[in-house]
């Protein structure tokens, strides 16, 4: 049913809520109206830019309108909510999916013909809204599309940074990094909130136990409304800015405190001026983790506060208020949570430790050791003394109630060791006893040498272990609280297992990951909760990365299932499996994909002047610049792939199958290695690309600035899709499953969603290569000589490293890192994998050049990955951590 926000009207209310003048004017009225009074351009001076912000605002309005309706009824009703506590939502853009979800696409194509302009261009007019750094970020915005398509009451709780991830540039062959101005034409979709403000403390010290803080600033609302596919619901992200407080005490703002309120508002907005660009590393940075506690802080004064004006008795907020950290850059919540319910709300600790630990769930995204955070002591203690002293508390009472289940295991261990020492024991004693007999037979010096060695022997015996330190040192493998392993007698503060112990619930993120955490993060958790620790497969929202990205390909699928409802359900893309075997529909399956190649060959002309042509196959590899993604290896690939053309005869080169290989994604400004891999693979294709013999059978393109606007166009391009890390060391991926649907085939590892994927797909249907994660330590430890490997893998280095690409010197260190015992030695096991590799990739060439058979895989793609959208995802978070159901219209159903 096509209903219109117009009419919008949820139970009781009757009354027009309505706050704005566009709502009651139709689309085209208020696009002219925002046109001539909000953007102030006549219709003649419509262009793009002002032409997008009025439509944008136009939205706005109706947004609002859902909006508020939804939350007063979510508020009269009272349901549980959600609250997703995320330092990063990469949204991109929103016009596009705002307008197809209140099903207002058509109004508004419609009243665009006017200006001669459509939709899809007027939606270039936007900035991405890049307030994340890659897979978790942009997975917190997938979930909130679904919370709201699901009716599900949340709110998303974030940073407004006022700059985002930066914009990359390429300048001489090498990364820049430039500012993010994502503000600076005004942002249509946020609504300031002056009147919701909390003040948030740091530094200070302890009064009799009471904490006084050193600093003080305001935290400050902006709501972006979410509207949900096709539904009456409007949820809400909610982000902070940072505010000094002396900004709202004009009064006692005498010319003395000038410049010290000047230094205060400087302060407060380096809280929120900037995403930290790291990706799956952390920096212990003393700002960040003031970021991390500005915004859980806020949030959490936020929900207390709005819970307490319908409830009296605060342990009934786990009944009302659940709170999921996304990753361990909320975890502060656990002690911030503790000291609101005790020093602000009287609470006992104990008390306040029954509702912390029914409320606060947590999501683990990556294994790497370099991104799990540990706080010095000393930072936490100086920043938030009262937060220290909680966790300290946290921690002895935690080492408490499993000294038993230690001290059980410690003797069960005894036990089994004490039996096998005690036989040892009296063979060696045996032995000195044969010896001194000898020793004595051969008169007083032998015996005198045999006794003192004796004595030795038996001063060097193993004592009986003392059970006391063996559970002391046991215990301490249990601590949040630990002494850094590589600077002695510092304190850390393991925010991991705070959140462990502090949480109802721990999940991972692909069946494979939520294994690996348990087995190799958390395992000594797992033995004292094992029923807290669970998977949630991750998904994306088909909306924006379907339906809406590949308006062409979602048109064909709607016309072959006779409905548009797998945009809803996207089981039903299952009943697209028999259009395979049709080749007429295969053909226009094609079609559509060679006008998505031919969208993303213009972009690559625009962006980086190199001429691709749309008949190559287009091979894709976007993601975070990562050595544990391997770009390193697709780019050694390459470089065996240029060479074998090079070597090739005229009528050997009419038979190869040509490519198109796009790379895109960020490497994080300090990431030393990152940047030299970008490096690479541009000088590749500055010499590739510009080497006449070559021409169209290769192509290596670095496109800049890989943000979500840019894998909107890319991914629907794509034919084959690169997701090739190391075995067990991507938690998931998202964009496997983005490409997947899109038709594109997977050449990956047995890692994160590709095992899924292939289970879903047909493993025979995916290009899998390489070894399996359980055999990743061992191989680590009997690594070979680097001249022991693939000859072709060694053969393309020796190229990198005598300058065929040029800067030799340069790329020197890139190549030591995998080919030098001491400096890297090729951690991430590119030689292990290199030969099955490629073996992958000639098995990829064979099939392609059979286009039936591709296309048919690539319709099975589509058709078998229904399961990877994040409303199924949602769905479980919902029933089996959350326990939040969906208040749909008038409606309270739980499902
Ligand atoms: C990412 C994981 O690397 C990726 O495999 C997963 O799909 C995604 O989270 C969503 O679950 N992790 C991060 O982005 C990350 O760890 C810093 O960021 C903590």
């Amino acid at each position: 049913k096509v209903r219109s926000m117009l009419d919008i009207s949820f139970p009781p209310k009757e009354e027009d809520t309505s706050n704005g003048v566009a709502p009651k004017l139709g689309v085209e009225a208020s696009i002219e109206h925002e046109l001539k009074y909000r953007v102030s351009a006549n219709n003649t001076d419509a262009r793009p830019v002002k032409l997008y912000q009025s439509v944008a605002w136009s939205v706005h309005d109706r947004l609002v309108d859902a909006f508020d309706q939804t939350q007063a009824y979510w508020k009269e009703k009272d349901p549980k909510h959600i609250y997703y506590l995320s330092a990063e939502f990469l949204m991109g853009r929103t016009l596009t999916n705002a307008v197809n979800n209140l099903d207002l696409g058509g109004e508004y194509a419609e009243a665009l013909k006017k200006y001669g302009a459509d939709l899809e261009t007027v939606a270039t007019g936007e900035l991405d809204a890049a307030l994340g750094n890659g897979g978790l970020g942009r997975l917190a915005a997938c979930f909130l599309d679904s919370m709201a398509s699901l009716d599900l009451p949340g709110w998303g709780y974030g940073i407004r940074y006022r700059y985002g991830m930066f914009k990359q540039g390429v300048k001489d062959g090498l990364q820049v990094e430039l500012p993010d101005y994502w503000l600076d034409n005004g942002n249509p979709w946020e609504i300031r909130r002056p009147e919701t403000q909390f003040k948030v403390g740091f530094y200070g010290s302890l009064e009799d136990g009471k904490w006084v803080p050193g600093e003080e600033v305001i935290a400050e609302a902006y709501d972006v409304p979410i509207p949900g596919y096709k539904t009456k619901t409007c949820g809400n992200l909610r982000l902070w800015d940072a505010l000094a407080p002396e900004e709202f005490d004009l009064e006692a703002f005498n010319a003395g405190d000038y410049s010290k309120a000047v230094e205060q508002k400087r302060r407060a907005d380096g809280i929120t001026a900037v995403l930290y660009p790291n990706d799956a590393t952390e920096e212990g940075k003393e700002l960040r983790l003031k970021q991390q506690f500005f915004f859980v802080s806020a949030s959490l004064q936020d929900t207390i506060a709005r819970y307490l004006e319908q409830h009296k008795d605060l342990a009934g907020l786990p009944d009302k208020a659940c709170f999921q950290m996304n990753d361990t850059h909320p975890t502060i919540a656990v002690a911030e949570l503790m000291r609101l319910l005790i020093d602000e709300h009287g609470l006992s600790y104990d008390d306040a430790w029954a509702i912390t630990t029914k409320c606060v769930a947590y999501t683990n995204h990556t294994v790497m050791p370099e991104a799990l955070e540990k706080w010095p002591v000393r930072v936490l203690a100086k920043l938030l003394p009262r937060h220290m002293q909680l966790i300290e508390q946290i921690n002895s009472n935690w080492l408490d109630s499993i000294t038993g289940h230690v001290t059980a295991k410690v003797e069960a261990e005894l036990a089994a060791s004490d039996a096998e020492k005690q036989k040892k024991a009296d063979a060696a004693a045996e032995e000195r006893k044969a010896a001194l007999v000898a020793a004595e037979a051969k008169g007083e010096e032998a015996l005198a040498a045999a006794k003192k060695m004796v004595s030795e022997e038996e001063a060097a015996e193993e004592k009986p272990a003392d059970k006391a330190t063996l559970v002391e040192e046991k215990l301490k493998t249990y601590s949040i609280i630990q002494e850094n392993q590589w600077t002695k007698g510092e304190m850390l503060v393991n925010m991991a297992y705070l959140a462990v112990v502090g949480s109802f619930a721990v999940n991972g993120v692909a069946a494979i990951h939520s294994e690996i955490i348990k087995t190799d993060i958390f395992p000594h958790f797992v033995e004292i909760f094992p029923e807290r620790f669970q998977n949630k497969t991750n998904g994306v929202t088909l909306r924006r990365w379907l339906a809406y990205c590949n308006p062409e390909l979602s048109a064909l699928i709607t016309e072959a299932l006779g409905t548009d409802e797998w945009v809803r359900d996207a089981t039903l893309l299952a009943k697209l499996k028999p259009f395979a075997e049709d080749a007429a529909f295969r053909a226009r399956w094609r079609e559509v994909k060679q006008q998505k190649k031919k969208a993303l060959a213009e972009r690559i002309r625009e962006q980086t002047g190199y001429q691709v042509s749309t008949e190559p196959m287009y091979d894709i590899h976007v993601k975070r610049i990562h050595e544990y993604k391997r770009q390193y290896m697709n780019a050694i690939s390459l470089i065996h792939r240029y060479k074998v053309l090079k070597e090739m005869t005229p009528e050997q080169r009419a038979k190869a199958v040509p490519r198109v290989v796009v790379f895109g994604g960020k490497a994080a400004s300090a990431y030393y290695m990152a940047k030299k891999i970008v490096a690479l693979i541009l000088s590749i294709g500055e010499t590739v690309n510009n080497d006449p013999e070559i021409g169209d059978l290769l192509k290596v393109v670095f496109l800049p600035n890989y943000n979500v606007s840019e894998a909107e166009l890319i991914i629907p391009a794509a034919e084959i899709s690169q997701h090739i890390s190391t075995a067990g060391t991507e938690a998931s991926g998202t964009s496997n499953m983005k490409f997947a649907l899109n038709g594109a085939l997977i050449i990956g590892t047995l890692d994160g969603a590709n095992i899924e994927i292939g289970e879903n797909t047909g493993f025979e249907n995916l290009f899998i290569f390489g070894v399996k994660a359980d055999e990743i330590n061992k191989l680590r430890e009997d690594r070979k000589n680097f001249s022991d490997y693939d000859p072709r893998y060694t053969a393309a280095l020796q190229m990198v490293s005598s300058g065929v690409f040029g800067r030799p010197e340069y790329f020197e260190d890139l190549v030591a890192s995998i080919t030098d015992m001491n400096r890297g030695n090729d951690w991430f096991l590119l030689a292990n994998d290199f030969a099955s590799y490629m073996d992958a990739q000639d098995a990829i060439d064979e099939l392609y050049r059979d286009q039936e058979e591709w296309t048919r895989r690539s319709i099975i793609y589509t058709a078998s990955n229904g399961f990877f959208s994040s409303d199924r995802t949602i769905d479980q978070y919902a029933r089996e951590i959350w326990n939040v159901w969906r208040l749909e219209g008038s409606d309270y159903q739980r499902h």
